[in-house]
């Protein structure tokens, strides 16, 4: 469990979806991380931080800037933990140390103001989408991944964009509950981790929901995503809040 200052001020963010083609996007971040971000003891990255991600050996100069970035956030006294999302799971250990953030497991619970906390990507929320939880499973064994690593680093280019666009158009079937996380499912994670309080991004909803877990009430805070605006959440001792600033 990581512990935190009680005077200190914490910035959750996930979703960015991050890509060479959306240049207006990696700005906004590049200027959050220079400004909004230095007022923070603590940064938590919760996954998607980029729309893919092929290996930590795509040395382009547009990941180049965002680990610059990062990592001169990290000097200025700003701790980064992250956390994998569905699109950017083969981030490692190489890049997560020149850009100066810490990995964290895929839940993870810390202690902020005397509470709990239970802070994930959400992927593993969406148990109805049973065809993307089998992808999940079969991405997250280490042959598929020694398999994918062995590739070319243009192969592995081809498979994300290819794979990008099959998840585009099958999302674009799919109904908005499958899409949602399964309250159930948000329940049992937050008494196995005896929590009141979730924080997770994924359905790029946005909003802090009410619900019952341990036979009191709990909340849910649903991080927004990074297309249209730059979105945050704001912790510190006088509570949280939701934030956001157009492109
Ligand atoms: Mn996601």
């Amino acid at each position: 469990m990581v512990s935190v200052d009680k005077s200190a001020i914490t910035y959750f963010i996930a979703d960015l979806h991050l890509a060479q083609n959306r240049p207006d996007i990696t700005a906004c971040f590049l200027s959050f991380l220079k400004n909004e971000a230095k007022e923070a003891e603590t940064l938590y990255i919760l996954g998607d931080l980029f729309e893919y991600w092929i290996g930590d050996d795509d040395k382009s100069p547009f990941i180049e800037n965002i680990a610059n970035g990062l990592l001169a956030l990290k000097k200025f006294g700003v701790k980064i933990y992250y956390i994998h999302g569905n699109r950017d799971f083969l981030l490692g250990a190489r890049f997560a140390k020149k850009s100066g953030m810490t990995l964290l497991p895929e839940i993870e619970t810390i202690e902020l103001y005397d509470e709990k906390i239970v802070i994930m990507h959400g992927d593993t929320l969406c148990t109805k989408d049973i065809g993307y939880q089998k992808f999940r499973r079969k991405s997250r064994s280490w042959w598929w991944q020694a398999i994918v690593k062995s590739l070319p680093l243009f192969v592995r280019r081809k498979m994300a964009e290819n794979y990008r666009q099959q998840s585009a158009e099958a999302t674009a079937v799919k109904s908005q509950d499958i899409m949602d996380v399964t309250e159930e499912e948000v329940v049992k994670c937050l008494e196995e981790n005896n929590s009141q309080l979730i924080i997770h991004g994924h359905t790029h909803r946005p909003k802090v929901h009410t619900l019952i877990a341990n036979n009191k009430g709990a909340k849910r805070i649903v991080l927004g995503d990074w297309y249209e605006q730059g979105a945050w959440l704001k912790v510190d001792k006088n509570g949280f809040e939701l934030l956001n600033n157009p492109l």
